[in-house]
């Protein structure tokens, strides 16, 4: 493994434009549960009644309790070494970009800049009715949040699933994707579309593309670069040779 990391540190050395991409295992090592695998929240939820927006509508007051369950967890935590050694990589990259599929904030705590939250965040709240958006970090919201201004029902302001992602932070992503020669690829189970095929975009492009899980991933067969490890450990390996 010593010897990949040494591999993988010359490439990003020599890189000039740079992408991470972070799902859930980038913040399990700081107790936020993934929702795949194990201990995933989808092992004894169903992500259709949870993360739907058919799931909300139908039950908005489970899909909060659910939301207020996690914003009150991931209140209680902290960055991790893994969110420390990208929010360093940043400082080290004139031309980086991250893109998080994570909803919990942990990559901006850690001093993070440069990034996208392509599938929303757990501290932003929408009206069904006004589409007024706002940031709220109280950690529980109540059963049935209502909008201030027009009373409506208020939803987190996540991407549930069959929503389409910000038009605009998925043209910006792509663009940098598609012009960029280094890319990691951390924590993610790759199932959930399009963020799963990003990696793809980079690679068509010519990038060294790089995985760092804990399992292997339907596009781990396509990297330059497999390793098998905890994000918390090997970020920081790769990070501090450069
Ligand atoms: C560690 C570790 C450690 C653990 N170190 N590693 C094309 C084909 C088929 C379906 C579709 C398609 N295009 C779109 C779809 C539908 C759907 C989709 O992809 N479904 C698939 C499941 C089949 N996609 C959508 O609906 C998206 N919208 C869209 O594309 O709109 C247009 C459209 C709609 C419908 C049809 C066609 C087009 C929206 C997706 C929104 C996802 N939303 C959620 C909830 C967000 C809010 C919240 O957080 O509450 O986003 S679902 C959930 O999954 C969350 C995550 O961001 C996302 C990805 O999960 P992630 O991050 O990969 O976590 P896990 O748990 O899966 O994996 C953790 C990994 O970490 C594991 O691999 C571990 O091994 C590893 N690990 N500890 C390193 N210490
Ligand atoms: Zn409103």
């Amino acid at each position: 493994m010593r010897k990949q990391i040494d591999e993988i540190a010359k490439k990003l050395q020599d890189a000039k434009k740079v992408a991470v991409l972070t799902g859930a295992g980038v913040s399990a090592e700081s107790g936020v549960p993934t929702f795949r695998g194990q201990g995933g929240l989808w092992r004894n939820k169903d992500p259709m009644k949870l993360a739907s927006i058919e799931g909300f509508l139908q039950n908005p007051k489970e899909v909060w309790e659910f939301y207020n369950w996690r914003r009150e967890l991931i209140s209680k935590v902290n960055f991790n070494p893994a969110h420390k050694a990208i929010a360093e990589l940043e400082q080290k990259k004139d031309d980086f970009l991250l893109i998080t599929q994570n909803v919990d904030g942990l990559h901006k705590l850690a001093g993070s800049k440069k990034v996208i939250e392509i599938h929303g965040s757990i501290w932003k709240v929408r009206c069904t009715e006004c589409n007024n958006e706002f940031f709220d970090k109280r950690p529980n919201l109540g059963i049935l949040p209502k909008c201030e201004k027009c009373g409506g029902l208020l939803r987190p302001g996540v991407v549930f699933f069959g929503e389409s992602l910000d038009p605009v932070l998925l043209d910006k992503t792509i663009e940098f994707l598609k012009s960029c020669d280094f890319m990691m690829v951390v924590g993610t189970s790759s199932v959930v579309q399009p963020a799963a095929s990003f990696s793809m975009v980079a690679k068509e492009a010519g990038a060294t593309v790089v995985e760092i899980n804990l399992e292997k991933t339907p596009y781990t067969s396509y990297m330059d670069y497999s390793i098998q490890g905890k994000a918390g450990e090997i970020l920081p390996l790769i990070v501090e040779r450069i």
